[in-house]
């Protein structure tokens, strides 16, 4: 049992979802993800899937399953499937556009409803390449992660900056989340049979004996 639970195989895999308004910058996001690396596209209702292995710091290859909307998002009308299972929920935003920002909040409202599990959620600040100005202050941004326990990276698709750096450190808090999920698992089994044992035990007559 505790072999299963606490075995490696199990871990090695995350599903992450890209979650935001239509034009921010998600598929863009995407492509550069798949960019490095082997990729593999397989496509899924309504949405696309990238695949590729990310490394641990352990050494441990983990497969990444990151999933992109395909133009659903303009009906804010994501399938309860999208979101299943998800590790990481990445709200993606364009900080020059407020309302990407403040739409992230309802985003964060549907999820709320939709899903039970807690995934790892993370903020995504996009197009930072662009001269223009950014509209969306840094407190306002850091207030929501905050409430949500959520970091926040800064990126540019069309740079390729902080991307690879996003997904390597989101996929390795996933990791490390599942694997104390299946010690508590695992050490909360072992309490449960060591107790439920050891009743019996107390309660057993010997069977023979001398006297
Ligand atoms: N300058 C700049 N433009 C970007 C960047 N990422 C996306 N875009 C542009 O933003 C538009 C929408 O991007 P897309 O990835 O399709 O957004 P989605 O609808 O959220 O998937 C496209 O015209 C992209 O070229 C970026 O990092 N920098
Ligand atoms: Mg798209």
């Amino acid at each position: 049992m505790g072999d299963r639970l606490l075995n490696e195989e199990s871990l090695d895999s995350v599903k992450i979802v890209l979650i935001g308004d239509s034009g921010v910058g998600k598929t863009c996001i995407a492509k550069a993800f798949e960019s490095v690396e082997f990729t593999e596209k397989e496509p899924t209702i309504g949405s696309e899937v990238h695949s590729k292995a990310i490394y641990c710091q352990n050494g441990k290859k983990v497969m990444v399953h990151l999933w992109d909307t395909s133009g659903q998002e303009k009906f804010h009308s994501l399938a309860p499937l999208y979101y299943r299972n998800a590790g990481v929920i990445i709200f993606v935003f364009d900080p020059h556009i407020p309302e990407t920002f403040q739409n992230i909040k309802t985003w964060l409202n549907e999820l709320d409803q939709l899903i039970i599990e807690s995934p790892i959620i993370a903020l995504a600040s996009t197009k930072h390449d662009l001269d223009s100005d950014i509209l969306v202050s840094e407190d306002e941004i850091r207030s929501t992660a905050r409430k949500r326990n959520a970091e926040i990276y800064q990126t540019s698709a069309k740079n390729n900056d902080g991307i690879q750096e996003m997904f390597a450190a989101v996929t390795q808090e996933a990791y490390d989340k599942k694997k104390f999920e299946r010690l508590n698992l695992y050490l909360n089994n072992e309490i449960r049979i060591t107790s439920k044992d050891s009743h019996k035990l107390v309660g057993k007559k010997p069977t023979q004996g001398c006297c």
